[in-house]
């Protein structure tokens, strides 16, 4: 049962039958993200003191190098999902390649793969702007007791059974999905807790806000230079009004809470656009479609996509649904 101001543990437990392979095994990486994600919080809302007490690249106190807060939260996560020894691989935005994941006396017993952007939208960082983490979880399709493959992480969206996000913002959130609609809880500092504060999110199935980088206006195709022409234009509820942070987790939590489309169009400079499919589209599409909005590449359904290799990028417009359809329209027409 759904009871706002439940904690996250509470409706991890209380929820666990949802799961479609419940052992515990996926409350327990949920879990962990949590854990993880605060540790990720405390370092993000320090980072307005690096004058005081040290910058990324500079030495501290105890001779150490300060690591850039991306690769900080992204060694977080991932000593986190090692450490309870609950994931058989992990590929990260961060890294290269994925990561086999394997104890001695477990002999690759875990069955899920997790894919992460541990700190999206690093750059804003500086600024004091919200930034965020992505996280996507599949079951593995190679063999138990045996090391992952990279097929594993390879599965189109359609496959994964969780995703989620944490949005380290003027409150930090975790909101994620099972595929039994999508959940909202916020981070009360005073104690540590997660609450859950957004039952059942729901993105308006229109809205007024679009979210894109004008600034790439020039380089974009023709469908979505006509489509943000018709969201400036008068008629009905137009002209929409421009929101656009720069910082997707944020983006997108904000046009679920009041209605509206995010782009990441390809260009004539990003022949694919700029995000990654496996941490960043993927896990938003899966939240989007679950908060019954729509996630497309422009002309289909990012989440039925096979994907090829890992950081593999594709164009992404996401949001809510009759919006999404137009920019469709758009691309159609113009194609
Ligand atoms: P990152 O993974 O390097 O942080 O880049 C992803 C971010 C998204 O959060 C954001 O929507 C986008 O890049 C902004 O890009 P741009 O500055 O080109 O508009
Ligand atoms: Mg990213």
């Amino acid at each position: 049962m759904t009871q706002k101001n439940q904690t996250l543990g509470e409706f991890i437990i209380e929820n666990q039958s949802n799961f479609k392979y419940s052992s515990g095994e996926l409350s327990r990486l949920i879990n962990s993200i949590r854990l993880a994600g605060k540790v990720v919080n405390y370092e993000v809302n320090k980072a307005g003191l690096v004058d005081i007490i040290g910058a990324a690249g500079d030495t501290n106190i105890q001779g150490e190098d300060q690591q850039k807060l991306d690769v900080y939260a992204n060694e977080k996560f991932i000593q986190a999902m090692k450490n309870r020894n609950i994931v058989c691989g992990i590929a990260s935005e961060e890294e290269d390649d994925f990561i086999t994941i394997n104890s001695q006396d477990e002999q690759h017993q875990n069955k899920y793969v997790v894919l992460i952007d541990p700190l999206d939208g690093s750059s804003n960082i500086d600024v004091n702007v919200s930034v965020g983490t992505i996280f996507s979880v599949y079951r593995r399709v190679t063999p138990i007791g045996t090391p992952v493959q990279l097929e594993d992480f390879l599965q189109p969206g359609n496959r994964q059974v969780a995703a989620g996000y944490i949005i380290y913002g003027t409150s930090t959130m975790l909101v994620y999905t099972t595929g039994h609609g999508v959940n909202g809880f916020t981070l009360n500092p005073a104690t540590g807790s997660y609450y859950l504060s957004h039952p059942e999110m729901k993105f308006p199935e229109t809205g007024r806000i679009y979210s894109v980088n004008e600034g790439n206006y020039t380089h974009f195709p023709l469908g979505v230079k006509k489509y943000i022409k018709y969201c400036q234009e008068e008629g009905g509820d137009r002209p929409y009004t421009s929101r656009y942070i720069g910082s997707l987790v944020s983006d997108i939590h904000r046009n679920m809470i009041k209605g509206g489309i995010y782009m990441y169009p390809k260009s004539s400079k990003l022949a694919d656009g700029k995000l990654r499919l496996l941490y960043e589209c993927n896990p938003m599409a899966f939240i989007i479609e679950q908060a019954g909005g729509k996630a497309s590449n422009g002309f289909g359904r990012i989440m039925d996509m096979n994907p090829t290799e890992l950081h593999q990028r594709v164009p992404f417009f996401g949001g809510s649904k009759k919006m999404v359809e137009k920019a469709e329209e758009f691309m159609e027409l113009h194609s």
